[in-house]
């Protein structure tokens, strides 16, 4: 991977621990480019890869270049998602040691690519075995049904995840393959009833109608054309260039039969779906007391037959809410919109739920039978750091999460190299950081954080609104150095003019972002009135019925805040990440138009800080910018000095002494550790190499001058 002076100037270096000026953004940022326009995509920092956005292909994925990888050290080839994945899978093997591949970067910069390699490569290293291929093809085909579930296009990238994914992948002690898990994270159900304009709702939708036979158009009672859908016209665009519902749908078909759903399976889980679309098309009027009925029963009707829950009890339960105070039970009417938010609230939940019963039975297929122990390698693929012109409590979520991510990343970075000093016997300088440790606290401390808050009001009884939520952050969290909003900024303050009245604003460790308090309550009670989850488990719908168990009607417990859950959930996480040997790789966007070779220097820079790129590689060359193994760094170097060319007889340790001295490193230039050699600056390793490249040359020239000799 070493290259030569000239490279160095022209296509930059593929690990930016090379670079002179280790401090200067401008220098790192135009290393990247340099190397992005000569499509070198892929560039590291010391062992994390920083990958930018190609928006082509480039044939960097070849079975071909995949076998360049395998059983091959790291430095030895150029920059890519294979070496990362292959280093992860041989610590694994090697060391038994449980690996996860960390993949962060903003929305359209490549994570869900990148994880898709990963899985390929690691799918694929081992043999042809028939168990292994049919464990191989169901990891594999898990990928298209989760996309069609789960993406959707949106303004940023036209196959968004709106869902947060980890996936272990298990394997036995030779590397094969023998199951996976996946955990699903907070995916966006508001897209279900809602989206903004150039945007689309779930793919399936529209897999669906594109690419369904007549036939079951019929008997689902659907119409091809998505704009006959509420909920499938509302962001203007059913149609994507770049997008082939068609082909993407028998895909998806072919994905759902190797990895075994029966028909019958499939033929609920389409029913559910286009139940859906039927429930986005029901309006409502309001009749003379001013309570809502369905204006046509044509869509209750299909919806109910797909649902297999009965026409009455579910126009009933669209437009009532029971409820069951002191032993007394009272039926009430609802509004218009009371109706129609109630109609919405189905639908968000049948397609959550619909969503965590198909990881679930993903998993089940992909769990494995065998029962020798298992070692782990994961890759996260999650919703990246988002800030939009308007940010509601799905952004909230998503930040949160990622600074959470940023904390083990900050955390797992600095410890890994802290520790390799340790076990190598070496000195270091500990260098400072941003720890947003302060950030995760003001969301998530119990009692006093803006979670803790807002569950707080969710429970009060009465009167609680979103302003008077607003009100109660206001109050509690005037004095936090990172909240702010228009009550808590003062009158002189110029700023002031910028916050809207129903905002919020946090400085996040990535930038600051405005939220709109508008719908926090409401998505963080995510309460489905009794009367719907009723009707929906008294379906005969196999699947409907069992995401609507009827248990959850007896339940007495109110279910914990969907902000709480997720809390847990990432909490869990964490935990996960921690107990294994990371690996990162942090994705990154070039430009907001999707071109290939349209390097935006200020969108680049502000990515670099977020993802806190120039801390990572500080840390890095605070102590050892370099470091090799004894063994490999003797056998490039061994030509340079004449006590180990052309071989050497002792310890790679020693023979390496013997370089260093024939390179007359200064004493403060290196430090030998228990297994590697540690080399503080760049120049030094430069030096070595130039020296490697002259030395091979004056080799060369002696070899052809015998040769001719001989001749
Ligand atoms: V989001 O947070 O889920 O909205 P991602 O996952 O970071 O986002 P994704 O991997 O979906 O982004 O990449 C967006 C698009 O960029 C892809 O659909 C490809 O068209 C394109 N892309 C990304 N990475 C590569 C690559 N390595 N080579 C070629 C790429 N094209
Ligand atoms: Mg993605």
């Amino acid at each position: 991977m070493e290259s030569s002076l000239d490279d160095r100037h022209r296509v930059g270096v593929p690990d930016a621990i090379l670079l002179e000026d280790y401090m200067s953004e401008e220098v790192f940022r135009d290393n990247l480019r340099k190397r992005y326009m000569n499509n070198h995509i892929y560039t590291y920092i010391g062992q994390v890869l920083v990958s930018v956005n190609p928006y082509k292909e480039l044939g960097l994925y070849t079975d071909a270049v995949m076998e360049q990888y395998r059983r091959i050290n790291f430095y030895q080839v150029p920059p890519s998602i294979f070496a990362i994945a292959e280093n992860a899978f041989r610590c694994m093997v090697a060391e038994s040691s449980d690996q996860c591949i960390l993949i962060s970067g903003e929305s359209g910069a490549g994570k869900t690519e990148a994880s898709k390699q990963i899985l390929r490569y690691v799918a694929a290293a081992t043999l042809h075995q028939h168990d292994i291929d049919l464990v191989r093809d169901r990891l594999l085909k898990s990928n298209p049904v989760l996309e069609a579930f789960g993406n959707a296009k949106t303004n940023r990238n036209d196959n968004s995840s709106r869902f947060g994914k980890y996936m272990d992948i298990e394997f036995n002690f030779k590397g094969d393959p023998l199951g996976g898990h996946i955990l699903n994270y907070l995916l966006e159900k508001s897209r279900v009833v809602h989206q903004e304009t150039g945007e689309r709702n779930f793919h399936i939708f529209y897999q669906l109608l594109a690419g369904s036979s007549q036939d079951l158009l019929d008997k689902l009672h659907l119409q091809r054309d998505p704009q006959h859908y509420f909920y499938l016209r509302q962001g203007s665009c059913s149609r994507v260039d770049s997008i082939d519902d068609k082909k993407d749908c028998d895909a998806v078909m072919a994905a759902l039969r190797v990895i075994d759903f029966s028909e019958e399976e499939i033929d609920c889980i389409f029913r559910i779906v286009a139940a859906i679309l039927h429930l986005g098309n029901v309006s409502f009027r309001a009749k003379d007391d001013g309570s809502a009925v369905p204006v046509s029963s044509d869509h209750v009707k299909h919806a109910s037959l797909l649902l297999e829950c009965g026409e009455e009890a579910l126009a009933t339960a669209l437009t009532h809410r029971t409820i069951e105070a002191r032993g007394d039970v009272v039926c009430t009417p609802l509004s218009v919109d009371q109706a129609g938010s109630c109609r919405d609230a189905l639908a968000k939940a049948t397609y959550e739920r619909l969503f965590n019963w198909l990881v679930e039975r993903l998993n089940a297929s992909l769990r494995s039978t065998v029962k020798a122990k298992k070692t782990l390698l994961g890759i996260l693929d999650i919703y990246g750091f988002e800030i939009f012109n308007k940010n509601g409590y799905e952004q909230f979520c998503i930040n949160y999460c990622n600074e959470k991510l940023q904390q083990v990343f900050i955390e797992l970075t600095l410890k890994s190299e802290q520790e390799e000093y340790r076990r190598e016997g070496i000195q270091w300088e500990q260098v400072t950081y941003f720890d947003n440790k302060i950030i995760c606290d003001l969301v998530e401390e119990k009692h006093k954080g803006i979670i803790s808050l807002m569950d707080d009001e969710c429970l009060r009884p009465g009167d609680a609104t979103d302003l008077t939520l607003l009100a109660v952050l206001n109050k509690q969290l005037a004095d936090h150095k990172h909240f702010s909003s228009y009550e808590t900024v003062s009158t002189h303050d110029k700023q002031k003019k910028t916050f809207g009245k129903e905002e919020f604003r946090l400085q996040h460790y990535a930038g600051e972002v405005s939220y709109s308090i508008q719908g926090f309550l409401d998505k963080n009670n995510d309460l489905l009135y009794r009367d719907l989850k009723q009707t929906m488990s008294s379906s005969t719908n196999a699947i409907a019925a069992k995401i609507f168990p009827k248990a959850e009607l007896v339940a007495k417990k109110r279910p914990v805040t969907a902000a709480t859950q997720f809390k847990l959930s990432l909490s869990k996480l964490m935990s996960i990440l921690m107990s294994k040997e990371p690996s990162y790789v942090r994705t990154i966007k070039p430009n907001d138009h999707k071109r290939p070779l349209d390097f935006d220097q200020q969108l680049v820079s502000h990515q670099v800080k977020y993802l806190g790129l120039m801390e990572n590689l500080r840390v890095r060359r605070a102590g050892f910018a370099y470091r090799r193994s004894y063994e490999i760094f003797l056998e490039r170097y061994k030509s340079l000095s004449s006590k180990t060319w052309p071989n050497f007889k002792g310890s790679p340790k020693d023979g390496v002494k013997h370089i260093v001295e024939a390179l007359k490193y200064s004493e403060d230039e290196y430090r030998m550790g228990a297994t590697k050699l540690f080399i503080r600056l760049p120049k030094t390793l430069f030096r070595t190499e130039d020296a490697y490249q002259a030395r091979k040359h004056e080799l060369a020239t002696y070899l052809q001058a015998r040769v001719k000799g001989v001749q």
